[in-house]
C-alpha cells in the first residue's frame, strides 16, 4: 500500500491531506477496489465511478456530523475505506465480513441499511425535516444515480423536496447507465442536460469576460447569481421547474472543481441539485470493458458459467441455471404463441429477459427501475389480450405490491410473475434475499403460486401459467436446475393445485416446495443408510395448496416436515398448516422447517443453507430430531451473530 492510503485509518483522516494529494489518493483507492472486488465480486463499475465524488464529499463535509444518504448504498466502497473500514475491506461480501452495502451496525457514518434504489432522496428529506424539528445544524446530502432516478419513488421525493424548501443537497450521479443502459425518455432528457457545457468551463469563460470589464472581477456569488439566472430563466429544467436550484453539469472526476462547487453550495438554504457527470468503471484496466458487463463483478450469470474443459479431464455434466431454464422455456412457448411478451425492470441480464428480447425483438420491454409500472403495464397488456411474463427478482418485486393487489389480483388478470433469486440470494445480503414472496403474494385472492423442482417443471409450470385465466407467480432459486434422473422418479404432469408423492417411506414424510425437493431426496438417501425410511412429496403449489396431499400425509405418517427456502412467517409451511386446520386435521404432526424470523446477512448461498439446516445434511439432522420427538437442532451460536439480523419470533 502506498503512502497516501496508509494515512487513512479513521473517519476524517482525509482532511489531513492537501487538496492536491486527493487525485493520488483516488488512484490508490481505485487500485484497492479493483484488487479486492475482482476477488470478492461486488458492484465494481458503480464504485470505480464515484471515487473522486466520494473523496470530494468527505473533504468538503464532516461525515461525523453531516449525513450522506447514498441511494441503494451499493456504491459506498470508497466511503467505507474512508471511515475506518480499510482493513476490513478485503472481507467484502464474505461470511462474517464487510457488507457490500451501507450497513448501520458497521459504522455511524452509514445512516441506512439500503440495497433497493430510488428511496434515498425521500429518506434524506425525512432526515432534513427531523433536523429542523430537533434544531440540529448539519448538512444532509442525497446521492442518486441517473438510473435510479427512473424510479417513481425518486420522483415522488423530488415532488416533496421542491416544495419543502429544506436545504437538502441532492447529487445526481449521471453516468448514462443503470445496470444496462438507462431507459426511457428521462434518459434522453439527461443526455440533453449532460451535453450542456460543463459548469466549470462555463465559469472559467465568465471569469475571462469579467476580467475584461472594469470592476468585473467579482466574487463567486456573482457568477452563481448569473448562472442561476441563466439556468432558471434561459434554461429552466426539470429540477428548477420543481423548485430546486440546479448546478451542472459538473465533471465528477475533477476533484478540485468538485470541491469549489461543494464549497459554494454547502451554505445554500434551499434544495439544490448538483448534476455530476461520471464514467462508470473509470480506471478499469480493460479499456474495452463495457459498463453493462462490469456493473457487478461476479454476477450470478458469471457464477453459472461452466469451467473451461481441462485437457485430460472429462467435461463436467452440463448444468443450467433456473434462470436459463426459464428463458429457454419462455422462448419455446413464445415461438408458438405470439401473444407472449417478456417484461423486466432494469434487470434484463440477471433475469435472462435480454436473451428473450434478442430472439423476439419487439416482444421484450425493459421499463427501467420501475417494478410498479412494469406490473401495471403487464396488467394492461393482459387486459388487452396479450400474455405478459414479468421477470423481476423476488425482493425487488416487493416494490410492486399494491399493483399486484389491485391491477393483477383484484382485476383477475393473467399476468405471470417470474420471481428470480427467490429464497437466499447470497453475497448481496438482506436487501436481496427473496425470502418473503410466498408470504406477500399468498394473501391475495385469485393468485396461483408455484415453484419448480427441476427444469421439466420450469417448462410445465410456465406453460400452465400461460393457460390460466388468473394471475400467477413462479419462484426460481439462484441455483442450477438439478438432474434428478438418478432418483428414478415417477412423476406426473403438472396440474393446477396438485402435488405428487415422489417416494414413500415408513418413519415420516417430508413435504418440500420447489428447490427443496432435490435436497429432501438427497437427505432421504443419507437417512436410508441409517435405517430411517422417510417419504418425500413434491408440493408444487403454495396456492392453491394441495390439501388432499397434506391431509393424506398427516393421516398416514407419524410426522410431516415441510421444507422451503422462505421465511417461516406466512410461508409454504404456514399455508399447509392453515389448510390442515381448515380441514380439522391433526396439525400437531406438522413441523415447519423454514427461515427464522430474522433478516439474513450476506454469505454464499450454500453457506447460508448449511447454517439454516436447509442443505441435505442439515435436513437429515432435522429429520433425526423430529423422528426422535425432539426439537429441531439449534442454529450454530457463533454463526448466528454473523448470519442473523433483527429480532422476531422463533
Ligand atoms: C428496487 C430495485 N430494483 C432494482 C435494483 C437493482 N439495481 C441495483 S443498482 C441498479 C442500477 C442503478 O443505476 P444508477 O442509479 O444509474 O447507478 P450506477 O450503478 O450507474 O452508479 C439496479 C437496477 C435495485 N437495487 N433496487
Amino acid at each position: 500500500m502506498t503512502n497516501l492510503l496508509s494515512k487513512i485509518n479513521a473517519t476524517n483522516d482525509i482532511k489531513k491531506l492537501s487538496p492536491e494529494e486527493l487525485p493520488g489518493l483516488a488512484a490508490e483507492i481505485r487500485n484497492l477496489i479493483l484488487d479486492v472486488v475482482t476477488k470478492t465480486g461486488g458492484h465494481l463499475g458503480s464504485n470505480l465511478g464515484v471515487i473522486e465524488l466520494t473523496l470530494a464529499l468527505h473533504y468538503a463535509f464532516d461525515v461525523t456530523k453531516d449525513v450522506i444518504v447514498w441511494d441503494g448504498s451499493y456504491q459506498t466502497y470508497t466511503h467505507k475505506i474512508l471511515t475506518g473500514r480499510k482493513e476490513k475491506f478485503p472481507t467484502l461480501r464474505q461470511f462474517g465480513g464487510m457488507c457490500g452495502f451501507g450497513w448501520k451496525p458497521e459504522s455511524e457514518t452509514d445512516p441506512f441499511n439500503f440495497g433497493h434504489v430510488g428511496t434515498g432522496p425521500g429518506a434524506a428529506l425525512g432526515v432534513a425535516m427531523a433536523d429542523e424539528k430537533l434544531g440540529r445544524k448539519r448538512k444532509v446530502i442525497s446521492v442518486i444515480g441517473d438510473g435510479s432516478m427512473t424510479c417513481g419513488v425518486a420522483f415522488e421525493a423530488i415532488n416533496n423536496i421542491g416544495t419543502s424548501g429544506k436545504p437538502l443537497l441532492m447529487i445526481l450521479n449521471d453516468n448514462g447507465m443503470s445496470i444496462a443502459k438507462t431507459v426511457g425518455s428521462l434518459s434522453l432528457y439527461f443526455n440533453e442536460l449532460r451535453s450542456a457545457p460543463l459548469f466549470q468551463e462555463f465559469k472559467n469563460e465568465v471569469h475571462r469576460v469579467l476580467e475584461k470589464i472594469p470592476g468585473g472581477q467579482t466574487a463567486e456569488h456573482m457568477l452563481d447569481a448569473l448562472r442561476r439566472g441563466l439556468t432558471q430563466t434561459i434554461f429552466p429544467n426539470l429540477f428548477t421547474g420543481l423548485g430546486m436550484q440546479y448546478y451542472g453539469p459538473i465533471d465528477g472526476h475533477d476533484i478540485k472543481g468538485l470541491l469549489t462547487i461543494l464549497h459554494n453550495v454547502r451554505s445554500q438554504e434551499k434544495p439544490v441539485v448538483l448534476h455530476v457527470v461520471t464514467q462508470k468503471g473509470l480506471g478499469h484496466p480493460d479499456a474495452k470493458c463495457d459498463p453493462f458487463a462490469m456493473h457487478k463483478a461476479g454476477t450470478a450469470a458469471a457464477d453459472y458459467k461452466l469451467e473451461p474443459a481441462k485437457p485430460g479431464v472429462p467435461a463436467a455434466p452440463k448444468q443450467k441455471s433456473y434462470t436459463t431454464g426459464f428463458i429457454d422455456a419462455l422462448c419455446n412457448l413464445a415461438e408458438k404463441d405470439k401473444r407472449i411478451v417478456g417484461l423486466t425492470a432494469a434487470m434484463p441480464d440477471g433475469t435472462g429477459i435480454l436473451d428473450f428480447g434478442k430472439k423476439f425483438p419487439g416482444r421484450m420491454v425493459d421499463v427501467g427501475i420501475s417494478e410498479q409500472v412494469g406490473v401495471a403495464m403487464a396488467a394492461g397488456m393482459a387486459q388487452g389480450g396479450l400474455r405478459p411474463v414479468v421477470a423481476i427478482y423476488s425482493s425487488f418485486m416487493q416494490r410492486a405490491y399494491d399493483i399486484i393487489f389491485q391491477e393483477m389480483c383484484l382485476n383477475n388478470l393473467p399476468v405471470v410473475l417470474v420471481l428470480d433469486r427467490a429464497g437466499i440470494a447470497g453475497e448481496d445480503g438482506p436487501t436481496h434475499h427473496g425470502n418473503f414472496d410466498i408470504a406477500y403474494l399468498r394473501t391475495f385472492p385469485n393468485m396461483v403460486l408455484m415453484a419448480p423442482k427441476d427444469e421439466r417443471e420450469v417448462n410445465e409450470m410456465l406453460a400452465l401459467a400461460l393457460t390460466l385465466k388468473q394471475p400467477s407467480a413462479i419462484r426460481l432459486p439462484r441455483e442450477n436446475v438439478p438432474d434428478l434422473s438418478r432418483f428414478k422418479l415417477q412423476t406426473n404432469p403438472v396440474a393446477l393445485g396438485k402435488g405428487e408423492m415422489l417416494a414413500t417411506g415408513r418413519d415420516g414424510a417430508i413435504l418440500a416446495y420447489g428447490v427443496m425437493v432435490e435436497k429432501a431426496l438427497v437427505a432421504r438417501e443419507l437417512l436410508l443408510k441409517e435405517g430411517l425410511d422417510v417419504a418425500v412429496a413434491n408440493a408444487r403449489f403454495a396456492k392453491p395448496i394441495d390439501s388432499d396431499l397434506a391431509a393424506y400425509l398427516v393421516k398416514d405418517y407419524p410426522w410431516v416436515l415441510t421444507l422451503e427456502d422462505h421465511a417461516t412467517q406466512g410461508g409454504f409451511g404456514s399455508a399447509v398448516m392453515e389448510a390442515l386446520s381448515l380441514r380439522n386435521e391433526d396439525t400437531s404432526k406438522l413441523k415447519i422447517h423454514a427461515i427464522p424470523d430474522r433478516f439474513l446477512q450476506h454469505a454464499d448461498r450454500k453457506e447460508l443453507l448449511a447454517f439454516l439446516h436447509l442443505d441435505p445434511a442439515g435436513i437429515a439432522d432435522v429429520v433425526r430430531m423430529v423422528a426422535a420427538g425432539r426439537p429441531a437442532p439449534a442454529l450454530d451460536a457463533t454463526q448466528r451473530k454473523h448470519f442473523l439480523y433483527g429480532t422476531g419470533e422463533e
